[in-house]
């Protein structure tokens, strides 16, 4: 039965088969967990008891997967309120790892792991990698940030668990990148789209094609990144660009994972039950309609999460996949609901103007956005970079391609904005999520 084959190489994983549950049992599965876990915050975690108590809420009134809505949101001012330690379930004696994530103001969230909750990462982040047709024999070069990051440890257990050979690498050095992917034969690479689009001009640099080079797979994600990004990268490198979606506070990468279809994203939701609000009313909205995700953890044990609002925006797809997974998928995060700037009244996602830059020829896909304010109002100018022959070209043609940017982003907006083209390498190379947006209106 085609089900239980792996997408690529035609080998199933026994790792994955909580992928290709008959939907009945894996709705009776998540009922059990989800009821297990309510409880065990209730009795564990102060901030939920009280939550729970204030809406008149008890353990036992969870019966169903419905029952969900009864229960209060958490948000990450939840987890900066309680720091560090404020939401853990187990005592610090169980907890075998702590990570932790930067975010821009101010403490850190803190997240904890027992030695199960590692287990079933790692199991998620196995699912990942197979869902991406890598398997044993591939060489992955593991170029996530290894340290309080989840990425680079999240993706280091995974594929050492799947059985490939992992280069724990970490993020930076691009050059070293260049030498071992290329002398090491790396068939498949894990790091965020960004730094592999440096990878790739570097690469071209030192005088490397990375088409020539034996990788095959690329593991993206940790920000969002377009269509149109995925496209750029598959035909500069001759890879297959994959999508995986995380976050430290559920438990890191291994949330949800695109399959060979890359049709949307797998959520491994017999851990991580999804849901997709009204980010203003918190209503809970019907499969297809698109809103924030909202994540409950079906098995953590030291820091379980309950309906916590990750302000990703997308959508829960209902059709089946072709690769015969029954865990549903979501489909590609763009947006998020604090990424979003106004400018002029108008709402506006960076993920936006990169798929109006990428759909004009000559655009490098090397671009910030830089929001200022002048005489009081919002401006807004986007920067970006062009091949070096549309640069060295003369005037009247970068000026054409200045107004048909300009022109293909304000068809997606519905705003002009100034647009500036600036040389290669002019843009700050990220090695880990890259910076989208300067905002110097506040400086
Ligand atoms: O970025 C975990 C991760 C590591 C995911 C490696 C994938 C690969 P945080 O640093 O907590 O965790 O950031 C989580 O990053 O809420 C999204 O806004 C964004 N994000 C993560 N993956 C994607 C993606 C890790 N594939 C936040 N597409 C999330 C769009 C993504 N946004």
């Amino acid at each position: 039965m085609a089900i239980l084959w792996n997408d690529i190489g035609g080998k199933f994983n026994p790792a994955c088969s909580s992928d290709y549950l008959p939907v009945d049992q894996l709705r009776t599965l998540q009922t059990q967990r989800l009821i297990a876990v309510v409880h065990r915050v209730y009795d564990r975690v102060e901030m939920y008891r009280k939550r729970m108590d204030e809406r008149s809420v008890t353990p036992d009134d969870i019966r169903s997967l419905d029952d969900i809505a009864k229960l209060p949101f958490t948000v990450k001012t939840d987890l900066r309120d309680t720091y560090p330690f404020g939401l853990f379930a187990c005592g610090i004696n169980e907890v075998v790892r702590l990570h932790a994530s930067s975010g821009t103001t101010g403490k850190p969230i803190v997240v904890a792991y027992t030695a199960e909750d590692i287990d079933v990462w790692t199991s998620v982040m196995v699912r990942t990698f197979a869902a991406c047709g890598c398997g044993q024999g591939d060489i992955i070069q593991n170029a996530y940030g290894y340290g309080l990051f989840t990425g680079g440890l999240g993706a280091h257990y995974g594929a050492e668990s799947l059985g490939a050979t992992v280069i724990p690498i970490s993020g930076g050095n691009t050059d070293r990148q260049i030498m071992v992917m290329k002398d090491f034969g790396v068939t498949a690479i894990a790091c965020t789209p960004s730094y592999f689009l440096h990878l790739i001009e570097r690469a071209g640099n030192m005088g490397v094609d990375i088409k020539d080079l034996p990788i095959k797979t690329g593991v993206f994600g940790a920000e969002p990144w377009t269509e149109a990004m995925r496209k750029y990268i598959e035909s500069a490198s001759n890879i297959k660009a994959y999508d995986i979606y995380g976050l430290s506070e559920i438990i890191g990468p291994g949330v949800a994972s695109e399959c060979s279809d890359q049709s949307g994203l797998h959520i491994f939701e017999d851990h991580f039950y999804p849901e997709i609000i009204d980010p203003e009313t918190g209503d809970t909205l019907p499969d297809g309609a698109e809103g924030e995700l909202v994540l409950t953890t079906l098995s953590k044990k030291a820091m379980p999460m309950i309906r916590y609002r990750t302000r990703d925006i997308t959508s829960i797809i209902q059709e089946p996949c072709p690769c015969g997974r029954t865990v549903r998928k979501i489909r590609r995060i763009g947006r998020r609901t604090d990424d979003m700037f106004i400018i002029r009244g108008v709402n506006v996602f960076p993920s936006q103007i990169e798929e109006a830059l990428l759909a004009v020829e000559g655009t490098l896909p090397h671009y910030q956005i830089i929001l200022m304010r002048e005489k009081g109002l919002d401006q807004i100018e986007v920067q970006v970079e062009v091949t070096e022959e549309v640069f060295s070209d003369e005037v009247r043609s970068m000026e054409k391609l200045r107004t048909v940017l300009a022109q293909s982003i304000e068809r997606t907006l519905n705003i002009r904005v100034g647009v500036r083209l600036v040389e290669p390498h002019t843009i700050e190379r990220s090695m880990g999520k890259a910076k989208r947006i300067i905002d110097k209106r506040e400086m």
